[in-house]
């Protein structure tokens, strides 16, 4: 296939402390079973599985304040999966996060900036879901982890959050790419213009323009300058239609096509250093769809090709 043979490294993040509605701890293992490795190694990589992050059970524990409900326990996760993935990197390997809900993302996308960061290089981020994950726990209107950690990588937000390994922000604005939104807060909004965030293609973009001019404008702004960038796939971007199995499912997302078109793009050019796909929720989901949708979009962005 087109994509040169890589290294794989599987990282599974079973959290759900950062979300209102339970089950996406079974995201990982979902999309184990719907057969990632078999299918990455069937395009001519090889993948290993580092297993799963050490996660808080939520049951034992106290959300503490409820303006970013478990923090502390977030916050040690995704510094786990922060320098998990930074090894993986140092290790020459691409790491595949699977979430688990979005707040993870704070730390694998710390990971990569700390790996690029020590070799004075930066990296992009290409965020693509329903939501622009953009609040802090001034602007929430739930209080829920999954709903900041773009806006921390950006440098707004707790300083637990935002100063992992020590620095700020992790990703320079403008590489960094919200692709696919169609439902952000209106304190969210603001915080977008505050963090100087102007690459932002909405749902409206991509059936205007379609999704090859989007994603080329999207990967060109991510790959300005930089070494290369970070995937952070949100399945909710996908219509609830094919993929049901998620937390927070809006109406009018990227089609089945539109969602491997974007991934076959990504392939295509090469430059992306790490992939994470987050928010599966298996207990919602009907036959695993969703997680086996999950795993021919990760085919499909590591090279796999119709013809
Ligand atoms: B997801 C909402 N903006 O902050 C909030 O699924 C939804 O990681 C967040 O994109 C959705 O609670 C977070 C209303
Ligand atoms: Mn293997
Ligand atoms: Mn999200
Ligand atoms: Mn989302």
């Amino acid at each position: 296939q087109s994509l040169p043979p890589r290294k794989i490294r599987l990282i599974g993040v079973p959290l759900d402390l950062g979300a209102s509605r339970r089950g996406v701890d079974m995201g990982p293992s979902a999309v184990r079973v719907a057969g990632l490795e078999k299918r990455l190694e069937a395009l001519g990589h090889e993948v290993t599985d580092g297993g799963n992050i050490l996660v808080a059970l939520a049951e034992t524990k106290q959300a503490g304040e409820l303006t970013a409900k478990y923090l502390n326990e977030i916050t040690e996760t995704c510094t786990r999966a922060a320098e998990m993935v930074e090894e993986v990197l140092e290790e020459g390997m691409t790491p595949v996060i699977l979430g688990g809900d979005h707040s993870v993302a704070a730390g694998s996308v710390s990971g990569v900036a700390e790996f690029y960061r020590r070799r004075q290089q930066k990296v992009g981020l290409i965020w693509i879901d329903a939501h622009s994950d953009m609040n802090t726990p001034e602007t929430s209107p739930s209080g829920n982890v999954h709903g900041m950690p773009l806006a921390a990588l950006l440098g707004l937000g707790p300083e637990a959050l935002t100063h992992i390994f020590g620095f700020s922000p992790k990703v320079k604005p403008e590489n960094a790419v919200l692709v696919g939104v169609r439902d952000i807060d209106a304190t969210e909004k603001a915080n977008i213009k505050r963090a100087g965030v102007s690459e932002v293609y909405t749902m409206r973009d991509i059936d205007e323009r379609g999704m090859r001019a989007v994603m080329e404008e999207a990967l060109r702004a991510a790959g300005c300058g930089t070494a290369g960038y970070h995937v952070s796939l949100d399945m909710d971007w996908i219509d609830p239609e094919d993929a049901p199995g998620v937390g927070t499912p809006v109406r009018g997302g990227a089609t089945y096509r539109e969602a491997h078109l974007a991934m076959e793009i990504i392939a295509d050019h090469g430059r992306m250093v790490s992939l994470e796909v987050v928010e599966v929720n298996p207990v919602i989901d009907e036959h695993n769809r969703t997680a086996d949708l999950a795993v021919e979009l990760i085919s499909s962005a590591f090279g796999k090709k119709i013809l």
